[in-house]
């Protein structure tokens, strides 16, 4: 899909007026295109890894002054010769200058084709080449931190080491089939299983990290769902400290979803508020319920919030029965606890089936009515676990903030931790545990050598996708043209 004989060009430098873009030059030539336009020192006698100040000229005429760096292959980006040239950051300047090298010999890259050079040339493997379009998409630490240790080769060292046994195993078996007639064993079945256990369970971690993975990268759709007025819009501006949504004490104020980003530490959930959930009274009110209902089933995470001081005990029940769906955490929040205490509810003479009644009689309040004692309690009832809070007060905020980040993180953001965040790469781990299964039965199965073998290779072989070692052009063209020019 590329010709790595020529020299290629681009600004790697968003477009726009600014203090300084870098235009990059890589190829057998770019030191010498360089050269042809540069006034100044001979940049074809400098050492690798220097800089030198000078100015562009077309001809007589000067186009800016300007820095040049120098990578000398192989000590570069694409490990081809490599020229960065500073210059004013003007769209003009840096038209000129472009066009000038593609008139010295140079052509436009396409997009991503630098980086693809590296990986081609190997420099980066395949998930280190696409590491660095997450880190330059990057918008959080977390991201920024799974993708600069995708880019540091964290997780393609540990999967080529583990290739490269299997790669062992599969020249013996081949050995096998050669000496098929005398029924011998050159691969020891048992260490042959040992290390498909091995690989099965390092395969299998990663692919249970992509859900964190994945949250990481492209955040986590997080609904808050419940019935008209329960506190859905007074919670989210309460978690994003701002004034975003409309309260009223009108039921069904909010009619549309609105979203809004919370990070918390370090990773983005797509706050959605929504609809209250209700017999819909008119036409447009059930479009925002069955928008609800949509969203619910599209997210990650579920804040069903109540209105503790309002709601029976068989409303809460149906609620939390009708709204879990599978895929969905759901977490269960008591909102306007601020309202729940013992004499209040009883002056107010609700019935007994209320929530209000039930927690006021079992438990007790601390200061402004807020619940204290542990929420797990609440299990002996036959509830989950319910987060106490008063969203008009601001009680409980920090606490709810980390029960939505613990949901989403688990216990698995310990550091170190290889994530998996690219689709691509969860469908090559999922494709080799699936070849891995097979070479297990086959082994136990007893199957003959050479569909053990075919196994065996469809598992290198899904393994290889990863890191690139087996690519296609086509796949290629579809990682690399979601680059921008210039990468
Ligand atoms: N006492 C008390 N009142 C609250 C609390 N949270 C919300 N409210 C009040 O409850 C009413 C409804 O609040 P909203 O945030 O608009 O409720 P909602 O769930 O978004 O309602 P809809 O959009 O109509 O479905 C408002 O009058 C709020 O001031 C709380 O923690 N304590
Ligand atoms: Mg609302």
């Amino acid at each position: 899909m590329t010709d790595n004989t020529d020299t290629i060009v681009a600004l790697a430098t968003p477009n726009g007026v600014g203090a300084i873009a870098v235009i990059r030059l890589s190829g057998p030539d770019a030191i010498n295109i360089a050269n042809s336009v540069f006034k100044g020192k001979d940049l074809s006698k400098q050492a690798s890894h220097t800089i030198h100040f000078g100015s562009i000229a077309d001809g007589d005429l000067i186009l800016d002054e300007v820095l040049v760096s120098l990578f000398v292959g192989p000590r570069s980006y694409t490990r081809e010769n490599v020229v960065e040239i500073s210059c004013h950051a003007s769209g003009y300047i840096i038209e000129s200058i472009i066009k000038l090298f593609i008139k010295k010999g140079a052509r436009s890259a396409k997009p991503g084709e630098f980086t693809l050079r590296a990986f081609l040339n190997g420099q980066l493997d395949l998930s280190q080449a696409e590491a660095v379009a997450d880190l330059i998409a990057s918008n959080s630490k977390a991201s920024q931190q799974v993708a600069l240790q995708q880019l540091r080769g964290g997780f393609s060292t540990q999967l080529q080491a583990l290739r490269e046994q299997l790669v062992n195993f599969a020249s013996l078996i081949e050995l096998e089939l050669d000496f098929a007639e005398e029924d011998v064993e050159f691969a020891n079945r048992d260490q042959l299983k040992q290390l498909i256990h091995e690989i099965t369970k390092i395969v299998g971690r990663l692919i249970n990290s992509f859900e964190l993975g994945n949250a990481i990268k492209n955040g986590v759709n997080t609904v808050i769902a419940g019935r008209p007025n329960a506190g859905k819009s007074t919670l989210l501006n309460a978690l994003l400290n701002e004034e975003r949504a409309i309260v009223s004490h009108i039921p069904g104020t909010t009619r549309d979803t609105i979203e809004e980003v919370l990070n918390i530490q370090g990773i983005n959930f797509r706050l959605i508020d929504t609809a209250g959930i209700r017999e819909a009274t008119d036409a447009i009110e059930q479009i925002g319920v069955q928008r609800t209902m949509e969203k619910i089933s599209q997210s990650a995470l579920l804040v069903y919030v109540f209105d503790a001081a309002e709601i029976t005990i068989e409303e809460l029940n149906n609620d939390i029965a009708s709204l879990q769906k599978p895929g969905v955490t759901m977490l269960v929040v008591a909102n306007k606890a601020d309202l729940l205490n013992k004499s209040d509810s009883q002056e107010a003479g609700m019935s007994e089936r209320s929530f209000a009644d039930l927690f006021a009689n079992a438990y007790s309040f601390g200061e402004r009515g807020l619940f204290t004692s542990p929420s797990t309690d609440f299990r002996t009832f036959g509830f989950p676990d319910i987060i106490f809070i008063s969203a008009k007060e601001k009680h409980h905020i920090d606490e709810l903030k980390h029960k939505i980040y613990s949901s989403a993180v688990k216990d698995q953001l310990s550091g170190d931790e290889t994530l998996v965040t690219n689709i691509r790469h969860l469908e090559a781990l999922q494709k080799t545990e699936e070849a891995l299964v097979r070479v297990l039965g086959g082994i136990d199965g007893s199957i003959t050598s050479d569909f053990l073998s075919m196994d065996i290779k469809q598992a290198l072989h899904y393994l290889g996708e990863i890191t690139g070692v087996v690519t296609t052009d086509d796949l290629l063209e579809n990682i690399f043209s979601k680059f921008c020019i210039g990468k």
